[in-house]
């Protein structure tokens, strides 16, 4: 059931995903981000199946736009298709049984701390710069929902860590230089983003794991300034 619904999921453009267990997660984000904890249906063994995007994304919305020319114009293309995909798909291989989805687009309590979750559940580290890096698409990942099943969920097993044997550890002076350019960390948010988004594109790829990885131009630079044309030029 899991397998079938992880597979469906790559096929439609979130092929990244990981599953474990939601109690060890809502026992480290419980005592710090209350709004964050995810549903249990009672149980700290309920399933928790992360589901995340590479670059292949891009394929996929253009697929959405092309067989539904006002997909397009909306204002929030990737949210869109996320939501739409992963509650039908959902909805299709779970069945009858009790499931809860949270994404990452929401605002708390509807959401989850996602960085946190990719952890716990062995599919990517949190690198120095506080991005999850995977160990084979490094930083090239986004995460963007998280299903609770009522089944018992496995345990996952930890990754060994690429950050640990980083030689030089090139993401911190650029992160660094990004964060200066704003003014430092308190400034950071969307419109310092948009207006700096060169450096804090240049940050993330100075890591070098994934580089195969790295998105197509027009979803990476879409991701700091949310200009739709990028994704869809005319
Ligand atoms: C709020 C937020 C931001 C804020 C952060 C402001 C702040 N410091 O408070 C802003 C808008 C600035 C931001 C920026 C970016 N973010 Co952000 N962000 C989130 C969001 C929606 C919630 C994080 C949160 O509150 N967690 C709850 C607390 C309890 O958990 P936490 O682990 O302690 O979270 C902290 C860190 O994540 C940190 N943080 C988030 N972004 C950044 C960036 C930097 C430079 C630093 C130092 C810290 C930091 O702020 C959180 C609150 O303190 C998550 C999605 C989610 N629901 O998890 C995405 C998320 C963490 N962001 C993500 C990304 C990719 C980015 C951007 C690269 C742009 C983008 N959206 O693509 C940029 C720049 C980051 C960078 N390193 O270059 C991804 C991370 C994926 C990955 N591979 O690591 C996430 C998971 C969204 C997604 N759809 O995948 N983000």
């Amino acid at each position: 059931m899991i397998d079938a619904l992880r597979a469906a999921l790559a096929s439609a453009g979130f092929g990244v995903t990981a599953v474990g267990q939601v109690g060890p997660y809502n026992r480290e984000v419980g005592p710090i981000a209350p709004a964050f904890v995810l549903p249990d249906f009672g149980r700290e063994d309920a399933l928790v199946l992360l589901v995340g995007n590479g670059g292949e994304l891009l394929e996929a919305l253009r697929a959405a736009a092309a067989a539904e020319p006002s997909f397009a114009s909306r204002p929030d293309p990737i949210e869109h298709l996320t939501r739409e995909v992963v509650t039908r798909l959902a909805r299709t291989h779970l069945g009858g049984v009790s499931h809860a989805i949270r994404f990452t687009a929401d605002p708390p309590p509807r959401t989850f701390a996602a960085v946190r979750l990719a952890r716990l559940l062995g599919l990517a580290e949190t690198g120095p710069t506080q991005l999850s890096i995977h160990p084979e698409r490094g930083p090239w990942i986004a995460l963007r929902a998280a299903i609770v099943v009522d089944v018992e969920g496995p345990v996952p097993e930890a990754p060994a860590s690429r950050c640990a044997r980083c030689e030089g550890r090139p993401c911190v002076p650029a992160m660094d230089a990004a964060l200066e350019a704003i003014g430092g960390l308190p400034n950071l948010g969307r419109a310092t983003l948009r207006a700096h988004a060169d450096r804090f594109i240049a940050a993330r790829k100075a890591c070098p794991v994934g580089r195969d990885h790295t998105y197509p131009g027009p979803l990476l630079r879409y991701h700091y300034t949310l200009e739709r044309d990028l994704l869809f030029p005319r």
